[in-house]
């Protein structure tokens, strides 16, 4: 079933309810869209559009279930952990072997994980995405404590520590300890003006997608994806990193894209506080974490932070300097604990230009990018668009900068954005139209989360 304009949508946009009805007609809103995209041991993110298992995702659809099917949430994450490889990357995509060839693109066939070293037997991606896995673990115990959330710790924390591992070592590519991407999927704002730098280096030819399909553009509108000249860069860039493999050694010398991204890196400083958390409930030791955390916000700083722009920028290492756009990936930052205050006022006063439009009360909600720059679009995917993930860890980052007032202001907008239009995949950013899949599962799960928060 398709939960995209749901009676409770409806009948808000109707009427004037209560703060109580619309929360609970939202909650009854998310709940159906969640349960109409579990899949036997996964949650889809969108049965036409994304029907396998992705990683960051993941993470997010945990942290709504929590509130509603506990047992589901620790099932999300182990399913995917089950297919972590053995140099401890968690792959971006997991494939269901269940679905026909071309349910997806590029699909299992193009990947070929197979062929690669220490890849699990299921058919998976062989990039990554933004870990926020460990703090997603932490909040689900944290919510709803039990024997079984213990046990799901247990199994997880080992893995969550590869996963650093595998990002702070074999993806240290810079040397300034951080993690570089080596695609832009791999940071979840796929076609976000910020890769437009070092995309533009990437060799490609837009007619090279004559030889496949994109499966994308048959469930939503072109104009609101990503275009052919992206998706040939796309695949260009997983053919070289499949040519090798997925292995990372060398990576400086022949890979076509390589840059630290300030939301990647953010969260694995996030990740080490997580585990910091975690470490002191299974009987490990959180010292290592801490001081782990505290070395990636002091690089995440040096690296990437432009005192003159007074926000984060990713840095692409091929020319090694900070790429220009001022997207929504320079306001994550805020997610780390112990971002030093000079930094916090930086981003808050960022977030709170006409750039972004955080405010206690939001007139429009959250851009994924800059809403002055000339190339800002509403309607395409990451380049304008507003999209509950990003809102969701900037209002965590508020939460923990103790900005109450700014962080209800985004709340509230996050809720009037699904009130308006239904669990859609991403929202234009000022009429609040829905954009993308209509019953998208991480709109649901936050929103549910946010809900939860009252
Ligand atoms: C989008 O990315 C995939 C590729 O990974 C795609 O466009 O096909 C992004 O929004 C990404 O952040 C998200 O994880 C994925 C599934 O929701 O879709």
């Amino acid at each position: 079933m398709n939960g995209g304009t749901p009676a409770g949508a409806a009948s808000l946009r109707a009427g004037d309810p209560s703060g109580a009805e619309r929360a609970a007609a939202l909650r009854r809103l998310a709940v159906t869209t969640l349960d109409a995209n579990w899949e036997h041991d996964h949650t889809v993110p969108s049965r036409t559009l994304y029907p396998h298992q992705w990683s960051w995702d993941s993470a997010f659809i945990a942290l709504g279930l929590v509130h509603v099917r506990p047992d589901r949430a620790w099932r999300e994450l182990r399913t995917l952990f089950a297919a972590q490889w053995a140099d401890g990357r968690v792959p971006h995509i997991v494939f269901n072997p269940a679905l026909r060839v071309g349910s997806y693109f590029p699909g299992p066939e193009f990947w070929d994980s197979g062929r690669a070293d220490g890849a699990p037997a299921t058919a998976t991606s062989g990039i990554v995405q933004p870990p926020v896995h460990a703090p997603a673990a932490w909040l689900v115990h944290r919510q709803a404590p039990s024997e079984a959330s213990l046990q799901a710790l247990h199994w997880l924390y080992p893995r969550l520590v590869a996963q650093q591992r595998y990002l702070t070592g074999r993806r240290d590519v810079g040397g300034g300890g951080l993690a570089c991407i080596v695609h832009p999927w791999e940071s979840g704002l796929d076609n976000s003006p910020a890769w437009d730098v070092p995309m533009a280096a990437v060799p490609a030819d837009a007619t090279v997608m004559r030889a496949y399909r994109r499966h994308d553009i048959a469930h939503a509108d072109a104009a609101h994806r990503p275009t052919d000249l992206d998706y040939a860069r796309y695949v260009a860039i997983v053919a070289a990193y499949r040519a090798g493999r997925y292995r990372d050694e060398g990576l400086a010398r022949r890979h076509p894209f390589l840059v630290e991204c300030p939301l990647v890196n953010s969260a694995l400083g996030a990740a080490e506080q997580a585990l910091a958390r975690i470490a002191t409930v299974v009987g490990a030791d959180p010292g290592p974490h801490r001081d782990r955390a505290a070395r990636i916000t002091e690089a995440v700083v040096a690296r990437l932070y432009d005192p003159v722009t007074g926000t984060f920028h990713p840095r692409d290492l091929r020319t090694d300097r900070l790429v220009p756009a001022r997207t929504v990936l320079g306001l994550m930052p805020l997610v780390l604990p112990d971002l030093p205050a000079r930094q916090v006022r930086a981003v808050l006063a960022e977030a709170c230009s006409p750039r972004f439009g955080l405010a206690a009360r939001m007139d429009r909600p959250l851009p994924s990018y800059d809403r002055t720059a000339p190339d800002f679009e509403p309607l395409r995917y990451w380049r304008g668009p507003s999209w509950l993930n990003t809102s969701w860890l900037l209002w965590r980052g508020l939460r923990t900068h103790h900005r109450p007032d700014l962080a209800a202001g985004l709340r509230e907008s996050m809720f009037a954005l699904v009130a308006q239009a239904g669990c859609h995949e991403y929202f234009h950013p000022d009429t609040g139209e829905g954009l993308g899949s209509p019953a998208f599962s991480w709109t649901a799960s936050l929103l549910l989360d946010a809900l939860a928060d009252g």
